[in-house]
Parts: structure tokens; sequence; C-alpha cells
């Protein structure tokens, strides 16, 4: 690693930045060596309503993990991106929307993006809906995503937002979890040339749900103009629901522990997690790492294409930009539609200074060689950003050249939904930048690498990623399983959270994310447990018995591999096939259909009954030369069949 190519911080990134080398390394050691101290004195970019004489008080210790920061100081997030701007920004675009087809756009103004929380916020109240409860949001991507995460807010409702592309059944489950009274939904999404019915989906959802249903109100937003089946009492619409509303709203004071939102993400084990993020470090975390990492100032424009129902949209759509009055472009279709230059147009359109996408897009971009930024005069740029996953040298040269043209610093911002923002991320003015590496901890942030027994490795190094102590953006619980929580994150390790994922570190405190190192799977940027799949998998008539693995996949980093024994009498076809991807397709998303599936008479598993995985994952990679010791294996004989008969070949 030491002959990494090295990118020093550019003179034009040194000219505007916030922050020196000198001032980040000093800034640094004052965060790790007196928390309290800096964060008593970064909490107050936020406005407070009662102002914290608290700070910190958490412990990594399992049995008595907590984390709280800020604890007895009150505010409210949407106050602080919305009201607080109002006297010198009414008139600023807060969004400039681009819907899924060119030329159809909106910009949304401070004012008009105040006026219409205030209004939903004030119908939400009218159907009965207060602080503490639990509102599921399925929303496309549209102004309205954001308008409904800030009205919440607003009203201390808490919100958990549902991706668009998620089932039925997904959506159900999630809804159930955390005791949702209402949906915000639309009658249709568009992305790409696709189409999805999303009222109809919800309809399906507490259907199925029969008695289990807590959902008292469906709010629909007329998107696309789809007839729906109106459901008398329970569905209203949204602009009726608004039309009677004042355009202003007592914004609900919150505890800094109060919850803010839920955000359900998938874990090595069992059914996705409720994720809980509280509100006063949330909001501190999102809009300094805003401000630092992408170096925001007044006036840039600022795009950050991911979906609001993912915790990128969450922090670096909703709070972090509209914390520091940013002006955003938001995105409602897909980089590929109608054909790869889109990204490059919407960038010239809106003079776009800062786009922060995924490894996954640009790599989508990348296999049409120059055809994506061929035309396109992309000057306006002057920082760029990757995140969800590791980024390959190679797509990154791509980005930094040819989005880029070789000027723009490349931010590979390292985190998690559990994080809340950024941990391990370059700072433009401060960092010099080694393709591939997310480089070094923000403030307040204290990586290490442990072996599998939990021992800290010193200076170059490479195990298991694990952060030491916490910083104010950090989830709090598990939603109504804290127990999960502490054997999730802090069991593994003790007195550290344990992140999941492997890690290098190197002779200059570089860290190099290495990917998951539990059972979940990144494809194309997205979080998958295998043993969701699997559950899904199993629960299809013909199947007997699944494993689901991740192999390279050149455009979704990683593919879904899986390997399934059929029931006794079932005969293996290509109906079949194309039968149990369309199964998990429906059951999941379309993001966790299978991209190959293998049939096999049996599993390779170990004498006590334990699927193989990592002789799994050797075939699925075509590397079966090197599968390592067999020798525990209840009947070697399946792996020969297994080998003979891959199909990643
Ligand atoms: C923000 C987000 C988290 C997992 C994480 C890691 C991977 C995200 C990365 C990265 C290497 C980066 N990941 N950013 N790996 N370099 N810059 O993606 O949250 O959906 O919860 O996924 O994504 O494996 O553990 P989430």
């Amino acid at each position: 690693m030491s002959h990494q190519q090295l990118y020093p911080v550019t003179q034009a990134a040194l000219a505007r930045t916030y922050l020196t080398n000198e001032q980040y390394l000093q800034m640094y050691q004052q965060s790790i060596k007196e928390p309290e101290q800096f964060w008593a004195e970064h909490g107050r970019r936020l406005d407070w309503i009662t102002p914290y004489t608290k700070v910190k008080d958490s412990s990594f210790e399992l049995g008595n993990v907590h984390v709280n920061w800020f604890s007895d100081g009150t505010l409210n997030a949407s106050y602080n991106c919305l009201d607080r701007h109002l006297p010198a920004k009414a008139n600023q675009v807060a969004y400039f929307w681009e819907g899924d087809e060119p030329g159809v756009q909106k910009a949304v103004t401070y004012q008009e993006l105040y006026d219409e929380v205030c209004q939903l916020a004030n119908g939400m109240r009218s159907l009965g809906v207060g602080k503490g409860d639990k509102v599921t949001i399925y929303l496309p991507m549209i102004p309205q995503a954001a308008v409904a995460l800030l009205a919440c807010a607003r009203i201390g409702a808490v919100h958990s937002v549902v991706f668009a592309g998620f089932s039925p059944d997904a959506l159900g489950s999630r809804i159930v979890d955390c005791d949702s009274k209402l949906v915000i939904t639309a009658d249709q999404a568009l992305r790409g040339a696709r189409t999805t019915a999303l009222k109809d989906n919800t309809d399906l959802a507490l259907g199925h749900l029969g008695a289990a249903n807590p959902v008292k109100h469906v709010i629909v937003v007329k998107h696309v103009g789809q007839n729906i089946d109106e459901h008398a009492g329970r569905d209203v619409w949204y602009h009726d629901l608004l039309a009677a509303q004042p355009k202003h709203c007592e914004p609900e004071p919150m505890n800094a522990e109060d919850p803010l939102f839920i955000l359900y993400t998938s874990g090595s084990t069992g059914k996705p997690k409720g994720v809980l993020h509280t509100t006063g470090g949330y909001m501190v975390w999102a809009s300094m790492t805003h401000q630092y990492v992408f170096d925001y100032q007044d006036g840039d424009v600022y795009w950050c294409a991911a979906d609001v129902g993912w915790v990128t949209g969450h922090t670096y759509i909703v709070y972090g930009p509209l914390a520091n009055g940013a002006t955003s472009v938001m995105f409602e279709g897909v980089p590929t539609y109608p054909n790869v230059k889109r990204i490059a147009q919407i960038v010239d359109k809106y003079q776009v200074n800062v786009l922060y996408t995924a490894p996954t897009a640009i790599r989508a971009l990348m296999a049409h060689g120059t055809a994506a930024v061929e035309g396109a005069n992309l000057s306006s740029l002057h920082l760029l950003g990757s995140v969800g996953e590791p980024i390959n040298p190679e797509a990154w040269h791509w980005y930094h050249e040819q989005v880029g043209k070789g000027q723009c610093p490349i931010v590979d911002t390292w985190w998690q939904t559990e994080t809340g923002g950024a941990l391990i991320t370059p700072l433009p003015g401060a960092t010099a930048l080694k393709p591939g590496s997310a480089t070094r901890p923000f403030f307040g942030v204290i990586p290490a690498i442990v072996d599998n027994e939990g021992n800290l490795l010193d200076g170059t190094c490479e195990g298991n990623l694990v952060l030491l102590d916490s910083w104010p953006g950090m989830m709090r619980t598990v939603f109504g399983d804290h127990d999960r929580f502490e054997q999730t994150y802090f069991s593994t390790y003790k007195g550290m959270y344990f992140t999941g994922d492997g890690a290098k570190r190197d002779e200059d405190g570089y860290y190099w994310l290495t990917g998951r190192v539990d059972d979940v799977l990144n494809v194309s940027g997205h979080r998958l447990g295998t043993a969701e799949i699997e559950s899904c998998l199993v629960a299809h008539e013909a199947i007997a018995e699944a494993a689901v693995v991740g192999y390279p996949h050149d455009l979704k980093g990683q593919g879904i591999y899986v390997f399934i024994a059929p029931r006794v009498g079932v005969e293996p076809s290509d109906d079949l096939t194309k039968a149990v991807k369309e199964w998990v397709r429906r059951e999941i998303s379309p993001i966790a259909s299978p991209d190959l599936i293998q049939w096999a008479p049996g599993l390779p598993k170990t004498r006590s009954g334990k699927i193989m995985r990592r002789i799994l994952r050797k075939i699925a990679a075509n590397e079966h030369d090197s599968l390592g010791d067999i020798s525990t294996l209840a009947d070697p004989s399946v792996v020969e069949h297994l080998i003979e008969n891959r199909l990643n070949k």
C-alpha cells in the first residue's frame, strides 16, 4: 500500500475550505482528549429551546450500553431546518426538484417548504397524530418526502421511512414492528421506465395485516394522477388535508434524546432492525458533517443523488443540508434514464457544485465508456463524493477524471445507518487522497482494528473495524429491543462497537474498508441480510433448504448467488428458477432478487448441521481451487457436485 498514488489537497480546495490539515489535526485531538468541551462548543451550531448543560453520558459496556448526548437540552429539528433560515433565506431555493422525465421540474424555496411542512404538520395533528406517535412514510423522491419527514419532526412524531422499492409485505412488517398510526404514501412512484403502485401496495400491506393493523389513516399524495382505491374514513388526499390548514404550526419542544426517526436496516440475522436515532446528537452530527465533509458554503448547489428511503437520504438530502440552509438538487429518477447522460445533464442544468453518489452508479455509467459525460460541460463541479460501499480504484479514477476533469477532490465517506452520518472521510481542504481509502476519522470518532479475538492491533494492520467511544450521531437502540442492540453491536468485542466491516490501516493511519465480514450483502450499495433472503426462499413451496452468499459482480459490487436444495419430488427447471426469482422480488424487493440460482441435491454441512458458507462463497466466486479445510464436512461429495455445476465460471 505504500505505493498508493497520493492526491494532495488542491489549491482550489484549500482556497475555499473551512479546515486545513493543521486545523483538522488540532480539532481532532481536542475532540478526542476533551470531548465534553469540544461538543459543548459544537452543539451550539443548532438553535436550542432550552440550552443543554450536560454533554456526554455513554457506556459501551455489555449489559449497561447507553448513549446520551445533550440530554437536558430541548430543541426541534424542523425549526432548525426551516424557521431559523427564514429571515435571511425565505426566497432561497431549498430544493431544485428534477422529475423522472426530463423537463419535469419544480423549485421549492425555504418559505414554500416551511409553509407546506406547517400545513402537513397541522393536518397530521388534526388526524390525532402527536408527539411519540409513529408514522410510516412510503413515498417516491418528490418534495413531499422531505415535507413529510419535517412535518413529523415538527410535531414530535417519529418517522419510519420505507423505501418505495419495497414490497407490500416488507412494508407491512415495518408498520407493525413500530406500531404506526399513520402512513404517508403516493398514488404511484416513477423510477426510470418503471412505475410502482405505492397506494395499491399500501392497501395490500394493510389488508394482509388484518387485525394486527395499527394504521388509522393513510395520507395519499396525488403524484402520477392514477386512480386509487379509496378506503372511506381511512384514506385522505394530501392536497385535501392541507387545503384547510394554516401555514403556521408551533414546533413541539423535544428533548435532545427524544426519538427523531426509526429506519429499518438488514443485519446478519433475522428480521430487519429498527435503528433508532434521537434528535439533538443526530442533528449536530448531520449538520456538522455536511458542512465540513462537503465544505458547504452559502450559494453552493449540492446534490446528493441517494434515495430518501436510505439513511444517506435522511442525513444528506434532508436534515444535514437543511440545517445548514443549503440549496440541494432532489432527483426522482435513476442515473441511466432516459440514457446514461442524465447525471451530467442535471449537473449542467443546475450548475451543481457538489455531487455525492454511490460506486454502483459510477460503475453503471463507466460501463458505457465515456458516453455518460460526452457533450457535457461539468465545470461547475468542485467536489465529488462517494458512499455505500468501497469504491474500486478503477471507478475512483474514472469518476475523478471523467466527471471531475481531474480538478475535484473525492470524499469517500464511510458510515452506516447506525452511525447517523459520515465517520471516516476525507475533508476536501485537509486530506490528501488515496483512491479506495476512506482516509481518516471525523471529529470525536475513535476507530480501531481488532483481530478475531478482540485484541487491538497497532500500526499497519488488517482486521475488524470497531469504534471505541460514542459520538453524538450514533444510534441509541434497536427500536423495541435494547437487548438486540447490545448483542448485535457490543457482544462480539467487549466494550467496543463492532461495525461488521473489515478494514486495513496503512502507515499514514489511513483506513481502507474491505467489505462486510458478517452475513450482510452489499448489492448496489443496498444492505441485505443473507438470513432474510434465505427465510424468504425456504417459505417457497419448492424449496427445502437455501443458502445465500455474495460474489463479486462488475456493476453491483456484489451479486446474489443462491444454492437451493429442492423439496422431495420437486424437479428443478428454468421455469422454476424464474418463479423463485419472481418470488423473492415480490416478497422482499427487486433489489433482493437472486442473480444466480444453483439447484443441488444437498448443501455442504458440518457434522453439527451448520451450512459451511465459507465453501459456498468460494464456489460462488469461482475460487474452488482454494476451498481450505473441508474435513469437517458431513458429506464431502456434496461439494464436488456443487463445483461441477457452478454457475459463475
Ligand atoms: C451510509 C450507508 C453501511 C455499510 C457499511 C459498509 C458499507 C458504506 C462505505 C462502505 C466502504 C464506504 N459502506 N459506505 N464501505 N466505503 N465509503 O451506506 O449505510 O446502508 O447502513 O450501509 O455500507 O459495509 O457497513 P448502510
